[in-house]
């Protein structure tokens, strides 16, 4: 196994796809003989994070433990890859500022709110629409898009790549550039 530790970190809309994306990613590199780790926001929140809200605050106390511990991955040598909304930039930019320089791949997985409400797979923009969860993140709590990302995986209605295929341009970007 050759490969230089590094964090990939999955940001975009609850809805647009980034856990399926972040398993997909994961699996392929596995089957090249790489170790990886995926960390995803909405399973921490059931453990290390089930003290946290979702108010901005939390949300930047989540994504800094969350930063925290794909750092340590990332310096044990694995390919760690985080797929959380983390919908500030400048909680974002402070996980950046954890690792070592190109070491933390930003990439944002831009699925239009339209074709994530329209998949509302748990119901959460349903009820966020209805007025039953304050602060949903599209709804009525911002999402700040990258502006200087590494990737960008454009999904648009009715024509979003498959998980396979986000997967293999972060495999390429992390060939391309010696992590693999
Ligand atoms: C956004 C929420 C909210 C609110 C519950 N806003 O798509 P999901 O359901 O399965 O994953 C989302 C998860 C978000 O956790 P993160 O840790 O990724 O969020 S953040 O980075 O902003 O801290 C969503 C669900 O929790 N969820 N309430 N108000 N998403």
């Amino acid at each position: 196994m050759n490969q230089k530790g590094c964090v990939v970190w999955i940001t975009g809309l609850s809805g647009s796809g980034k856990s399926t994306f972040a398993c997909a990613l994961s699996r392929e590199l596995h089957s090249r003989g790489h170790l990886t780790y995926v960390l995803d926001g909405d399973n921490l929140r059931h453990g290390l994070n089930r003290d946290l809200s979702f108010k901005a605050e939390d949300r930047a106390e989540n994504i800094r433990r969350v930063g925290e511990v794909a750092k340590l991955f990332a310096d044990a040598g694995l390919i760690c890859i985080a797929s959380l909304i983390s919908p500030y930039r400048s909680d974002r930019s402070a996980c950046r500022n954890l690792l070592p320089k190109s070491s933390f791949i930003e990439v944002f997985l831009n699925a239009p709110l339209e074709v994530c409400e329209a998949r509302d797979p748990k119901g959460l923009y349903k009820l966020a629409r209805a007025g039953k969860i304050k602060g949903f993140t599209g709804i009525d709590d911002p999402y700040e898009p990258p502006s200087d990302c590494e990737i960008v995986i454009q999904c648009k209605i009715g024509d979003c790549p498959s998980p396979k295929s986000m997967a293999d341009q972060v495999v390429s970007y992390l060939e391309v550039n010696g992590f693999l």
